[in-house]
């Protein structure tokens, strides 16, 4: 579907058609979001919120038009609930130091799972070093799943957040976040919902969800790298200070005191990479345009199509068989290291992660080192997966 939107999918890799299995580590762009940067480069580029001039005025525009986008994206009740950030990892470290720092104390604590990526468990650790609170950790079970059940037997009268990934990068499950968020409510505490995974493969409705923060890179969704973005319900936002300091974040400034701007703006210190914002936008654009229900159909029957076509070869283990999943297959080979799998793969032209996808504790609660990671996205075909296949019997004939 939609395959030729993506000029870069049209190339041959080592002279085979290129699959390119990798998209929840990074997506790929349409013409579009290509197009959208190169023409406000062309035509349109000045720094924002400040210019006395015609270009500054046009780039401030639609580089804040794009807040609107993302709150219809995922239903927030209000435009300035939307924070531009880096991306995921910006977001969560975001919520840690200005929201942690001023809201926790020792012996508080934050609820994450074993499914994290390291961005849903470091950033804690660094608060754990600095303020002395605890990190609960609820396990996933032999399928990778994480049940209600388990948040239900970590959550405490001190818990103040629970922290847990919509989907996992790692295994492609899909978490029970409404569930998760209602649990937390009800004993008191916030839900940060990480959505790096969720983003460019379910719809994201946060009012529906309840959700105290949502947060997301554009880079998975089809749009450049460097920016993303924090939904924080109003109240907790206005109740948070600054993260950084700097330009742009303030209402005044003497050396004896400096004001803060009102969030959104509070939190976005300093020149922001604007034309990738504005790609941000595109890639939004684009997505809307096809309908995420139309994606995650397509994408759920190409997953089934891999985990039948998978489960024929034998010496394959499919690691992650949660009955929910989306976007991504994990496995390992009886005959040879995910590396090795790899390298094979990506001499016939077929992109997929090896290693511990930046999860190392899943990969230590499955006792396994690392494994082979085909990811999907919607440009991706049944063609790309019978070259997975292929790839793999390959595999097999080198090393067994
Ligand atoms: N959370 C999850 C669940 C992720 O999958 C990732 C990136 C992040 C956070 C961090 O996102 P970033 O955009 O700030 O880097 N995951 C992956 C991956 O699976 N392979 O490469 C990056």
């Amino acid at each position: 579907m939609h395959e030729s939107d993506f000029p870069i999918l049209a190339q041959k890799i080592h002279g085979a058609r290129l699959a390119y299995l990798d998209s929840a580590a990074s997506a790929q762009k349409p013409r579009s979001v290509i197009d959208a940067m190169t023409r406000f480069y062309e035509q349109d580029y000045a720094n924002i919120h400040r210019g006395a001039h015609e270009l500054s005025a046009r780039a401030t525009a639609q580089y804040e038009a794009v807040r609107g986008k993302i709150q219809k994206f995922i239903n927030a009740e209000r435009e300035d609930e939307i924070v531009f950030t880096k991306g995921t990892t910006d977001g969560i470290n975001l919520i840690a130091f200005a929201w942690g720092r001023k809201f926790l104390k020792a012996g508080d604590e934050v609820l994450i799972t074993e499914l994290e990526h390291h961005a849903n468990i470091v950033p804690w650790q660094m608060l754990r070093d600095e303020i002395g609170i605890k990190l609960q950790v609820a396990p996933i079970t032999s399928t990778g799943e994480i049940t209600p059940e388990a948040i239900k037997q970590k959550l405490s009268s001190r818990t103040k957040l629970v922290s847990v990934a919509h989907v996992s990068n790692a295994l492609g499950t899909v978490l029970p976040i409404a569930e998760i968020i209602k649990l937390a409510h009800s004993n008191g505490s916030l839900a940060l919902i990480d959505g790096a995974q969720s983003i460019s493969h379910e719809t994201v409705d946060v009012q529906a969800l309840d959700a105290d923060f949502y947060v997301f890179s554009a880079h998975k969704l089809y749009g450049p790298t460097g920016v993303g973005a924090l939904y924080g319900k109003r109240a907790i936002l206005e109740s948070m200070p600054p993260y950084q300091g700097g330009g742009d974040m303030i209402e005044s400034v003497t050396f004896a005191k400096t004001t803060f701007k009102s969030p959104p703006h509070r939190f976005e210190a300093g020149t922001p990479p604007i034309t990738e914002t504005i790609g941000m936008g595109a890639a939004i654009d684009y997505v809307s345009s096809i309908g995420m229900s139309n994606i995650k159909a397509y994408e759920a029957e190409l997953l089934n199509y891999a985990t039948e076509r998978l489960k024929e070869i034998s010496g394959v283990r499919i690691m992650g068989t949660a009955p929910v999943k989306a976007g991504v297959i994990s496995f390992i080979m009886d005959c040879a290291h995910p590396h090795d799998i790899g390298t094979v793969l990506d001499r016939q032209g077929v992109a997929i992660r090896t290693g511990h996808h930046c999860a190392q504790p899943v990969m230590e609660a499955l006792s396994i080192p690392a494994t082979a990671r085909a990811s999907f996205g919607l440009y991706n075909t049944k063609e790309d997966i019978d070259a997975l296949v292929a790839g793999i019997k390959k595999v097999k004939e080198i090393f067994s």
